[in-house]
């Protein structure tokens, strides 16, 4: 390694390196890919990902190829980050430099940020909480104890004051569309499940989620139902326990089983790109974690929300917190049916179906209020980019 001033780029398109270390599932890959494609095609940077879990990026985008070192898609250079020492080939750092989740960067690639013409601008992106006091830490400057090199902590959120969440310029624009054409809504059916769009009167409802013991009543619930409920289900973690209740070995995608008032169809784990298209052909989506949590609220559907789980139950008051945010505007039965709902979901007491549905007009009126609220924020990418100019300026 040379130890000559890495020369500042010439050129006035702001480079930016992202990195991501996958923990597990599928939400650091899936937040970073979707920033990288956000600053990449909005803001005009020119992007280099480092990733050390190709696997993981191919179930988000096939075009991900998971045997080569380096390659690029979409317009973004994908580094398979080899841990812990490895930053591409070259050690030329970017301007903007984005360490995702806390992922401790390389110290070589350290060192030559401190070398630097200029330092960059290096943002240690967290991960999402509605919790209040994220709108203190957002934008805080940390030193670094050895180099003349300041990180900045950038935190999502979803109040004033925070980083946001992502959302894409045309979301809403895709979305309006998908829901005004009947035809796009038919070829998804057709695509995803195999069969025409179900009856106007079924409630359609996706199911994302870990495994988890309060699906079982839920599915008995949705048997016994008036009406017709037709259930999508990704092919994942909570696959086994609706094959379970089917009485089948696996519910793998193209699989299909009726119980009652239940029809159940397994879909193909799809390209992150179109995984929208799944939260807005439903009425309620069940999702989990981070991205696809953001998702169904740009969907501007209820939803239902199970909380990566961590130790402590630190993620308990995570889960207040964005019902704080999301409920508050709810006549307070609906906001009491709803958080009982959530922590009935999320471990603590028994789903109550009609409890639910009961409350679904002011639902349904409060998840379209609520992802207007939430656009007024800015989204995370945009916020971002702003920032990372001013400090070049
Ligand atoms: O996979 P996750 O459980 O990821 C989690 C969370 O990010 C959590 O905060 C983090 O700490 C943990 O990983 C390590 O849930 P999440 O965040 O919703 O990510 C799932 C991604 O998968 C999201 O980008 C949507 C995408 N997806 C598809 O692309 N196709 C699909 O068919 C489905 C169901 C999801």
């Amino acid at each position: 390694m040379s130890s000559a001033p890495t020369q500042a780029p010439q050129h006035t398109t702001i480079a930016c390196d992202i990195f991501c270390a996958v923990i597990d599932n599928f939400g650091d890959i899936g937040v970073c890919w979707r920033l990288a494609r956000q600053l990449a095609a909005e803001h005009g940077w020119q992007v280099r990902l480092f990733v050390d879990d190709l696997h993981a990026f191919r179930k988000l985008n096939p075009a991900v190829d998971a045997g080569r070192a380096r390659q690029a898609v979409d317009g973004i250079v994908i580094e398979h980050w080899h841990e812990p020492a490895h930053a591409g080939d070259t050690l030329q750092v970017a301007d903007v430099v984005i360490e995702a989740f806390a992922c401790e960067l390389p110290h070589a690639y350290i060192a030559a940020m401190a070398r630097r013409e200029r330092a960059p601008v290096w943002l240690n992106l967290e991960y999402l909480s509605g919790e209040d006091w994220v709108a203190d830490f957002h934008l805080r400057p940390s030193p670094h104890p050895r180099y003349a090199l300041m990180k900045t902590f950038f935190f999502p959120g979803l109040g004033k004051g925070t980083g946001g969440v992502l959302k894409e310029r045309d979301l809403d624009a895709r979305r309006a569309a998908f829901e005004a054409s009947a035809d796009a809504r038919a070829a998804w059916w057709q695509t995803a499940t195999g069969s025409a769009p179900p009856a106007p009167d079924a409630t359609v409802i996706s199911l994302f989620a870990y495994e988890n013991p309060a699906v079982d009543s839920l599915l008995e619930q949705w048997r016994d139902s008036e009406r017709e409920i037709v259930l999508l289900v990704p092919e994942g973690r909570i696959s086994g326990a609706v094959a379970r209740f089917f009485g089948l070995p696996s519910f793998a995608a193209g699989a299909q089983a009726t119980r009652g008032s239940l029809r159940a169809h397994a879909l193909a784990f799809t390209h992150q790109a179109r995984y929208d298209e799944l939260l807005w052909a439903s009425d309620i989506n069940f999702v989990r974690g981070e991205d696809s949590f953001v998702r169904a609220q740009w969907a501007a559907r209820p939803f239902v929300w199970h909380i990566y789980p961590q130790a402590d139950d630190a993620h308990l008051p995570k889960l207040d917190a964005a019902l704080a945010h999301y409920a508050q505007a709810l006549p307070a039965d609906a906001r009491a049916a709803l958080a009982r709902f959530w922590h009935a979901w999320n471990g603590n007491g028994k789903p109550d179906w009609a409890d639910f549905q009961r409350h679904r007009p002011q639902l349904d009126a409060r998840a379209a209020q609520w992802a207007r609220e939430l656009a007024s924020i800015g989204d995370l990418a945009g916020n971002l980019a702003e920032f990372a100019k001013s400090q070049l300026k």
